[in-house]
């Protein structure tokens, strides 16, 4: 058997406009694109009929080896037809194709695994594929860079039964989902990834990620982004008021808290199921430049990054340890100074190297694991989110990064940290130039 390729076709070009092809040789999938973009006509040999056992003659009042579903009625035919009624249109009669030796597939078969566009069998069903029911469901809005790794994170941890991604660009989620679910071997989950082009996508889903927005160019703010990603933002969260009412929904979207804001203002819901993911992503920046003093590793270090996702971002010295050993004790003071101020810049930082967007990959974690957090019900961690206090650090009317654990529907406590008073100070102060920034998009 020759294998014939794209070369071979544009030769046939040269030659006339026509590819002999012998019986047997196998015309690959990019050589028949290429014949089809060239206008070259592919002529095969007609495959010789295979080899089949005389068939067993049917009487004609019985199902049994017609391959006919159990159950289904089918009146019988004259002449003994019930197998030929039952079997595919165009193929011989007898029984469904199969192997009619040890190696040799009939042509029927090797044409159906090798011809590009041939008729698939339909997927089965969601849900089908070994998934463990009562699992919940997760979306991710917006298929960006962020938008794609919190999928593949939220698709690896297997907690979910499916995960449906959604972009207004069409095609985009869904080429992505497909992706993705294509390495679901890989990584060891049975999860659903399902794409769709639009939010209503998201219907029925337990936790939905909003990543949509423009992201940061360099020299812009955050707050740049307010008015645009407002209006996107807000039409997001109607659709998901819509159709995902009992979600918990997780904001990536920046400004953060000021969309965070607006999308527990179009939701309706209540503050406990609209979380603005910042603190996580901070925290982990945090983490991962402590670890760069070779002092620990970034996953012993406890910390959190509370306050704003900026300006305002205030990691409290006073509660980050590592190792069980305060991290004041670990790294002299200037240092950790230095630390914290890189950390409050680090999505600038990336902006300024990546030059046609912002950070992806720790952004898409962090969400993804708030959404793993509440799906676990693991309220053992504690994690830095945007939420409304009612009174906690004395603080109220504003939507601020607090230390905080969540459960399966959302937030399930605001943890109140014994902070010293200047942290408590700077606390309050970024709690304050939030509410004024949240009032401005109100
Ligand atoms: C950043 C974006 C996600 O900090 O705000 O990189």
């Amino acid at each position: 058997m020759a294998v014939i390729g794209a070369e071979q076709v544009d030769a046939a070009k040269r030659d006339g406009g026509v590819l002999r092809v012998a019986r047997g040789d196998l015309v690959t999938p990019l050589a028949r694109e290429r014949a089809r973009e060239i206008g070259v006509r592919i002529d095969q040999e007609a495959p010789v009929p295979p080899k089949r056992a005389p068939q067993p003659v049917v009487p004609p009042n019985t199902l049994a080896n017609t391959g006919v579903a159990k159950g289904r009625q089918v009146p019988p035919r004259p002449n003994g037809s019930a197998a030929r009624a039952a079997s595919a249109p165009g193929r011989p009669a007898g029984p469904a194709p199969m192997l009619t030796g040890p190696s040799a597939p009939d042509a029927a078969t090797v044409n159906t695994l090798y011809r590009r566009g041939a008729p698939a069998p339909a997927l089965p069903a969601l849900g089908s594929v070994g998934a463990r029911t009562g699992r919940p469901r997760a979306a991710v809005v917006g298929a960006g860079h962020v938008g794609a790794v919190a999928a593949m994170r939220l698709a690896e941890s297997d907690l979910f039964d499916e995960v449906v991604l959604t972009d207004i660009v069409e095609g985009l989620a869904a080429g992505i989902a497909l992706d993705l679910w294509h390495g679901a071997s890989l990584c060891g989950s049975s999860t659903r990834i399902t794409g769709a082009d639009s939010v209503d996508g998201v219907a029925g889903c337990d936790y939905v990620i909003v990543t949509a927005g423009r992201p940061r160019k360099p020299g812009m703010s955050r707050t740049d982004l307010t008015n645009v990603n407002a209006a996107i933002v807000g039409s997001v969260s109607e659709r998901i008021r819509a159709v995902a009412p009992n979600s918990v929904v997780v904001v990536v979207s920046n400004p953060l808290e000021e969309m965070t804001h607006v999308a527990q203002l179009k939701t309706g819901f209540p503050p406990e199921r609209v979380l603005g993911m910042a603190g996580v992503l901070d925290t982990a920046r945090f983490a991962s430049l402590v670890g760069l003093t070779g002092k620990t590793r970034p996953d012993q270090v406890v910390a959190y990054a509370l306050g704003s996702h900026g300006p305002e971002m205030v990691v409290p010295l006073s509660q980050a340890t590592a190792g069980g050993r305060k991290l004041t004790e670990l790294i002299d003071r200037p240092t950790l100074d230095a630390i914290v101020e890189r950390t409050r810049d680090s999505g600038a930082e990336v902006v300024s190297l990546l030059k046609t967007g912002s950070a992806y990959f720790s952004p898409g974690q962090s969400a993804a694991l708030m959404v793993t957090t509440m799906a676990r019900d693991d309220r053992s961690s504690v994690l830095a989110c945007a939420v409304v206090p009612n009174g906690q650090y004395g603080l109220r009317d504003t939507r601020v990064g607090l230390p905080v654990r969540l459960g399966r529907g959302g937030l399930a406590e605001i943890v109140e940290l014994p902070l010293e008073p200047a942290e408590r100070t700077a606390l309050a102060e970024a709690a304050a130039r939030l509410a004024e920034r949240i009032s401005a998009v109100s």
